[in-house]
């Protein structure tokens, strides 16, 4: 009786250290058992999404601008990340299995274009694509199989010719230090100037969590996290941390986490999304040298005073919104294709729960303007509902359209529609002028 208890007592802890590895280290894991239990847990988040389908929650994608159409442009990807035009063709993504695929006259090619080896836990994969003339861009967590730790998040530079990537040059080095926070999000300047965004690299909101100084902790290396980068200032330096001045290679800091960047073609500013831990999600005008303030603030600073480093070089300001509770913002764009006119003085911004909002400029393109007194203060913030739950003001103003899925990109092609990319629904939506 005695050794029965044992042997259960024995199997039970087993179970258990094996589901913490599998929760906080999978990498430790081997390919073989990790795969099955990635399968199981994508299944069970396809089986629950065609479930809530089934039951007539309303999820089609949908918007409240009756004068466009949304198509499912191309469906049967595997968890889509970012794409790119190269031409009238699409470059696209696969976060997990680090496939690059290619559209081509609105098919979807069966044969990958490049497959690379990528670590693929969490917010680790092949995160990010940038196609500029006959160069391309990606970002990635490498890793020397599908699955394995990290070797970084690297960014690499390869030609295109029309059919194939080739001729790759490492430009930079990120770390890979958490399987949470790794950014990937690319963007170009109309000098084509590449910038890349990486989170803090940590993995909790814990107090025991090691922040370092770019988190605006007074302590710790300049380590090439949670910051803008500039990707190749010096083609010679993949590791600016490994350099005298790090600090020249950072456009911003203070980021915890981020999966938007995007550049105003008109005035040439950046502006990004930033995400909060469970509140204080951000949509920030993203000045040169600029400081968002984690971990030391969250959304607006309402006066605090506030203990932030390296101010000789960077500057704190406030987001130009924020969500005081989570709505994980990701992509973000300015409609300025003719399709879209009635939006040209927009900005588009997606998030993780199917939503695209749009916000209306001021003439300077500096800032967002409301005439719901809700949003005039620019929160979006938690109030009670008549059933004493937790939710946010009403968004009736910004809405523009919802279920997408966790959208993961946001593009305008050559031809002015608006497409969409949704990692939970694996598609790529087309929105377009009836
Ligand atoms: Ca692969
Ligand atoms: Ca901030
Ligand atoms: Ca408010």
């Amino acid at each position: 009786m005695k050794k029965k208890i044992i042997v259960i007592l024995a199997i039970m802890i087993s179970i258990l250290i094996f589901g913490a590895i599998a929760y906080k280290a999978p990498y430790m894991l081997p390919h073989e058992v990790l795969e099955p239990i990635r399968f199981l847990r994508d299944f069970q988040q396809e089986f629950t999404r065609t479930a809530e389908r089934n039951v007539g929650i309303p999820l089609k994608a949908q918007t409240v601008d009756s004068t466009f159409m949304i198509e499912e442009f191309v469906t049967g990807l595997s968890q889509p990340t970012t794409m790119t035009f190269m031409g009238n063709d699409i470059l696209i993504l696969e976060k997990n299995k680090g496939t690059i695929r290619l559209i081509k006259n609105g098919q979807l090619q069966t044969e990958p274009v490049l497959d690379l080896s990528v670590s693929n836990t969490n917010e680790q994969g092949l995160l990010g694509i940038l196609g500029i003339d006959s160069t391309v861009y990606l970002y990635f967590t490498e890793a020397k199989n599908d699955g394995d730790i990290a070797l970084g998040n690297h960014i690499y530079k390869y030609k295109w010719d029309g059919s194939k990537l080739f001729d790759p040059k490492l430009v930079t080095e990120l770390p890979s230090k958490s399987l949470w926070h790794n950014g990937g999000i690319l963007v170009a300047d109309s000098d084509k100037n590449v910038y890349a965004v990486i989170g803090d690299q940590t993995s909790t909101n814990s107090p025991l969590e090691k922040y370092r100084i770019l988190q605006n902790y007074q302590s710790g290396e300049l380590d090439d996290t949670g910051v803008i980068i500039k990707v190749g200032l010096d083609e010679s330096i993949t590791k600016p941390r490994d350099t005298s001045n790090p600090m020249d290679h950072y456009y911003a800091m203070g980021i915890r986490n981020s999966f938007g960047l995007a550049i105003d073609p008109i005035t040439g500013h950046m502006w990004d999304t930033e995400n909060g831990p469970e509140l204080y999600d951000e949509v920030n005008l993203v000045l040169p040298n600029s400081n968002s303030g984690w971990v030391k603030i969250l959304g607006p600073s309402q006066g605090k005073s506030t203990d932030l480093t390296l101010t000789d070089h960077f500057e704190y300001s406030d987001p130009e919104f924020t969500w005081e509770l989570t709505v994980v913002p990701t992509a973000l764009i300015f409609p300025v294709s003719p399709q879209f006119e009635k939006y040209n003085n927009s900005l588009f911004v997606a998030n993780c729960l199917g939503d695209i909002y749009n916000f209306k400029l001021n003439q300077e393109r500096t800032a967002f303007v409301f005439n719901d007194e809700h949003l005039s203060d620019l929160v979006s913030n938690k109030i009670i509902d008549n059933e004493d739950k937790t939710i946010l003001e009403p968004m009736t103003e910004i809405i523009f359209g919802s279920n997408f899925g966790c959208i993961t990109d946001l593009k305008f092609g050559p031809d002015g529609a608006l497409y969409i990319v949704s990692l939970s629904d694996n598609i790529i939506y087309k929105m377009y002028k009836k």
